[in-house]
């Protein structure tokens, strides 16, 4: 790998969550100081970026500071004492699901969330670059194939709050010319997903079944079609994205379209199980509206910014199970595709 050469400075929502972790990675290879915003939680919510955590008293370019999408008066005064040259904005309540259950806060962290870090910007006049993680859940039930220009129509209170941040990015964009991009991606998954995320979910669960460390996994909707690509690869769009002449909105996605039930199928056929065998059905993890084909078209990321996925969903599905599998077997084995830092951490927040 070369040596870091740049020396700009990211501000990073989210860093403690699946696309942050590899964010920051990405950027520290890159020679950037990482300032990340966390959360204070009452257990540790660290472990995706401890790896990256030196002993405080070495010289380290990765820097953490409490706050909350929810907090104005924090994002104000973190971004003035920061000043940085590109900020990414990842932080959200991201689980569509939940989001059924609580509209209100998720449209207050996902959807206002985004206007009070534009408007922070905007109050302090920092000339920086802003990207917005918009997602292809605001397609809704708007049939695939989907690209930047296919019209908005989504099904779940997240996908609304993110309508709006994708409004209020293009709209600080046209009334103050301000270099803000809404990156709209599709699934992409990672041994480092949350756990309750179905992709995670079917692939932990295949690896503890061959293990016989449990017998039956419990599922929603099997017929939904997703576009699952890797999210490594996701995270070096964004920052192309942030590297362009001109901003300009952008979708990222692999083109290729799987069910739950196909992704069940290769995640249990790694292990030489029938999924059948093992499937069942919630009715729990269904929602009041689904989405039921969410197929992008990258070719705009593809002519722009030479973004290309690499990796898709029967490989995923096998980097997945591969990594619960050695991860039950013996300590966790994530490998990072941004090897930079590699120095074991102590916990960030301890
Ligand atoms: P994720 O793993 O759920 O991470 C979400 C992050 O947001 C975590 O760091 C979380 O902190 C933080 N957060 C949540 N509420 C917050 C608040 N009120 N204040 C400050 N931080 C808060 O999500 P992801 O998969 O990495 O996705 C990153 C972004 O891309 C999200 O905005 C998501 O909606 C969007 N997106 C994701 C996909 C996908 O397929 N992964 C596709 C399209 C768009 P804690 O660790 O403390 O919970
Ligand atoms: O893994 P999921 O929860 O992802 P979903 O709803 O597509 O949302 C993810 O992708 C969005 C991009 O389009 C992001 F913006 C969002 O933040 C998030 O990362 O569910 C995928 C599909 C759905 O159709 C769901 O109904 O799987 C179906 N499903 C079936 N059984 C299940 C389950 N989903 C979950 N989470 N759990 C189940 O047991």
């Amino acid at each position: 790998m070369s040596q870091p050469t740049d020396s700009r400075t990211a501000f990073v929502t989210g860093i403690t969550g699946q696309d942050g972790s590899y964010l920051a990675e990405l950027l520290l290879a890159k020679g950037y100081e990482v300032h990340g915003l966390i959360r204070r939680a009452s257990t540790f919510n660290t472990h995706r970026i401890d790896h990256l955590y030196r002993d405080p008293h070495e010289e380290s370019r990765l820097h953490l500071h409490y706050g909350d999408l929810t907090d104005s008066s924090r994002l104000v005064s973190l971004l003035s004492e920061i000043a940085p040259d590109e900020v990414y904005h990842l932080a959200a309540q991201s689980h569509v699901r939940v989001s059924f259950d609580e509209p209100e806060f998720t449209g207050n962290t996902t959807g206002l969330g985004t206007i009070r870090l534009l408007e922070a910007i905007r109050m302090i006049g920092l000339e920086v670059r802003f990207y917005q993680a918009s997602s292809s859940e605001m397609f809704g039930s708007t049939p695939p194939p989907q690209s930047e220009d296919t019209p908005f129509h989504p099904r779940s209170p997240y996908g609304v709050a993110k309508l709006y941040g994708y409004w209020a990015t293009r709209n600080y964009r046209e009334a103050y010319g301000m270099y803000a991009v809404n990156g709209i991606l599709f699934n992409h998954e990672s041994p480092r997903r949350g756990e309750t995320f179905v992709t995670r979910k079917i692939a932990r669960a295949a690896a503890r079944i061959a293990l016989g460390q449990e017998s039956q996994v419990y599922l929603g909707n099997l017929d939904a079609v997703r576009d699952w690509g890797f999210a490594p690869e996701y995270v070096e769009g964004m920052w192309a994205m942030l590297q362009a002449d001109e901003p300009s909105d952008y979708v990222l996605a692999t083109g290729t379209a799987y069910t739950v039930e196909d992704f069940a199928r290769l995640c249990f056929a790694h292990v030489g199980l029938d999924w059948t065998r093992h499937v069942r059905f919630d009715e729990r993890y269904l929602r009041p509206t689904e989405v039921d084909a969410l197929i992008g078209d990258p070719s705009k990321a593809a002519d722009d910014l030479g973004w290309r996925p690499r990796t898709f969903t029967p490989e995923l599905a096998r980097i997945m199970v591969d990594a619960e599998l050695s991860g039950l077997r013996g300590p966790a084995a994530d490998v990072s595709p941004f090897p930079v830092l590699g120095v074991a951490g102590r916990s960030i927040a301890g």
